[in-house]
Parts: structure tokens; C-alpha cells; sequence
């Protein structure tokens, strides 16, 4: 009788993964983030959530845990000597560390870190570029990932070639979970953000009329990461952030929140848009640019674009 296989034997770790999807300099950068999110994982349980007492470009109060998952994430980008500069949503300028290297990577640290005292998903969100950022359209991405920190650690990850699941094991390894994610054309969830631009907008209460009458589900949680993993991970449904009077173009920010979840969800089957173009098309004019951002599945996009147009 053959020696049974101990489960570590079985699983296919991100690395071994990544073989076959990625040049070898993007798999390690990617293993660098994904070392870095370890940390993050780390400092969510150990530190105490409460205020840093300073705020970032959008004058968003930041949390102790916002500084120090910037201060981890920039660590492991400048040592694995493959990022020329970075982008994050904790800092306004564009910040430079090895000039030759060939990435740039936008991030944003610590996404619905103001939930981590009431003990919600939160999670970190990552784009990389060959060269430059700035000019580019969320399409010519060479990677995109997100880290979802809940009950479970869990890694999504797109190099081009299918989105794909991980998770954190307890030896800290991150372990493929589910292959090729897919989301399909019809929605039963919707989570609808900036409700209250609904005050002024009869357009976006028609829809929520629609959702209700088709019988839909509503799952918001206040944490982006955690409502678009919803999406990925079911398989469907819709998640939208319109403009609306405090935020006209929308609260989100395209570099490093909205294009790297319009790249991982395409490569899922999904789509994404701002209302009037994909989100994978718009060009990146600058780091704090703000869109209108509607993703998840095909058809519902369109319904709601339908209903809002350029939202
Ligand atoms: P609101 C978190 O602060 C965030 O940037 C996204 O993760 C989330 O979708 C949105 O803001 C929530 O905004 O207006 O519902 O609090």
C-alpha cells in the first residue's frame, strides 16, 4: 500500500501556479505582494484599529492600519528590486524606488480599513504596469490581485490568463483554492453604492425599483474588496458607486481601485464601466482621478448603464 500523501503534497501553491502564467520577474514581484499581504493578515489581528491621526490626499482620516500596511507593502516593493515607482492611496505623489526596474505598481493599502473596528472584511488591492503608469488605459495591466482579509485570507489573482483563487494556508502559504473564476450575464445580487445620490437621482431609484421587482437580493458591506469578492466568487451580480452630489464622478479612484478589479473581473467574464466607456479603456489622466464604477455581470452592466447612462 502506498504511503498516503500528506495534504501539503497535494496542494499547488501561487508560486508553482504562476509557472506557466507569468514571466518569471512578474511571478516574484507578485510573490513579494503576496508576502507583504501575509504582514497586513499579521498586523490586522495585533494591532489596535484606532486612528493615526493624519489623513491621506482625499483628506480621509487614516487609521494606524493604513499607515503601517503602506509602510509593508512599499518595504516589499522596494526589495524585491522590480518596481521603479508606486502609486498608493495613502500617498499623493507618485513615489519612485529602483529606476531600472520594469514595474510600476498602484495599490490601495488598506481598502474599508475604517471597518476593521467592527470587525468587517477588508482588504488590499494591487494593478501592475510594465513602465509607466500615467497616459495608460486599466487594459494593459500585466497583473492585478486583491487580498480579502475576513474569516479567511484569500489572494485573487489575473496575469492575463483566467482569474484564480488562494488561500492562506496555516503553515502562511497561499494555496490555489478554485481555478478560472467565472461570472455570469445575469444578476441575482445587487450592491448598490452612494445611495443617497437616489435623493436626486430618479434614474438610479427606477433601477432599484427594477432590482426589486426582479426579486434580487441586496448585499452591501461598505468594503469594496469584500462586495466585488461576492460577485467573483458567486459567480454573478452587480456592484456600482455612481456620482452623486458629495462625489460627481464617483467616490472611487480609477488607478488603484476600480482598474484592477475591471481587469481581474474581465478575465473572469465579467465587465465593468463608468456608464459611458469600460472601465479598461479609460485612461489614466492622474493618481487621484475619480470614476463613476459599475461591475460584475455582462447583462446587468448593461441594464444599468441602460437606466443611468454615464453614471
Ligand atoms: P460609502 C471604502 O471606504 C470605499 O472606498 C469602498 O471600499 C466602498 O465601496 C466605499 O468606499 C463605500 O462608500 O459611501 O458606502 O461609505
Amino acid at each position: 500500500m502506498d504511503a498516503p500523501m500528506p495534504p501539503s503534497a497535494s496542494r499547488i501553491s501561487l508560486n508553482k501556479h504562476l509557472f506557466e502564467r507569468a514571466p518569471d520577474r512578474l511571478r516574484h514581484l507578485i510573490l513579494d505582494i503576496a508576502r507583504a499581504a501575509k504582514y497586513i493578515h499579521y498586523a490586522i489581528r495585533t494591532t489596535e484599529a484606532g486612528l493615526a491621526g493624519s489623513r491621506n490626499q482625499f483628506g480621509e482620516e487614516q487609521v494606524k492600519l493604513d499607515v503601517l500596511s503602506n509602510a509593508i507593502i512599499e518595504q516589499h516593493l522596494r526589495e524585491s528590486r522590480l518596481v521603479a515607482r508606486y502609486i498608493s492611496e495613502e500617498q499623493k505623489d507618485v513615489v519612485e524606488l529602483s529606476p531600472e526596474a520594469p514595474y510600476s505598481v498602484v495599490f490601495d493599502p488598506l481598502d474599508g480599513s475604517s471597518l476593521v473596528d467592527v470587525n468587517f472584511a477588508i482588504g488590499s488591492i494591487f494593478g501592475v504596469y510594465e513602465g509607466e503608469v500615467i497616459g495608460k488605459k486599466p487594459r494593459e495591466q500585466v497583473a492585478a490581485l486583491y487580498v480579502i482579509y475576513g474569516p479567511r485570507t484569500v489572494l485573487v489573482c489575473s496575469s492575463g490568463h483566467g482569474t484564480h483563487e488562494f488561500i492562506l494556508n496555516d503553515v502562511g502559504e497561499f494555496i490555489l483554492l478554485r481555478e478560472h473564476l467565472g461570472i455570469g450575464d445575469a444578476a441575482k445580487v445587487f450592491a448598490p453604492g452612494n445611495l443617497h445620490a437616489m435623493v436626486e437621482d430618479a434614474p438610479y431609484r427606477s433601477l432599484l425599483e427594477a432590482w426589486l421587482q426582479d426579486n434580487m437580493s441586496l448585499r452591501y458591506s461598505g468594503c469594496m474588496v469584500a462586495d466585488v469578492h461576492h460577485i467573483l466568487s458567486k459567480g454573478q451580480g452587480v456592484f456600482l458607486y455612481p456620482g452623486g452630489p458629495t462625489y460627481p464622478e464617483g467616490k472611487l479612484r480609477h488607478v488603484f481601485e476600480c482598474g484592477p478589479f475591471a481587469y481581474l473581473v474581465d478575465q473572469a467574464g465579467g465587465s465593468s464601466s463608468d456608464g459611458a466607456q469600460s472601465i479598461l479603456e479609460k485612461e489614466i489622466t492622474a493618481i487621484d482621478q475619480r470614476t463613476p464604477f459599475i461591475i460584475g455581470s455582462k447583462k446587468e452592466v448593461e441594464r444599468v448603464c441602460s437606466f443611468l447612462g454615464r453614471v
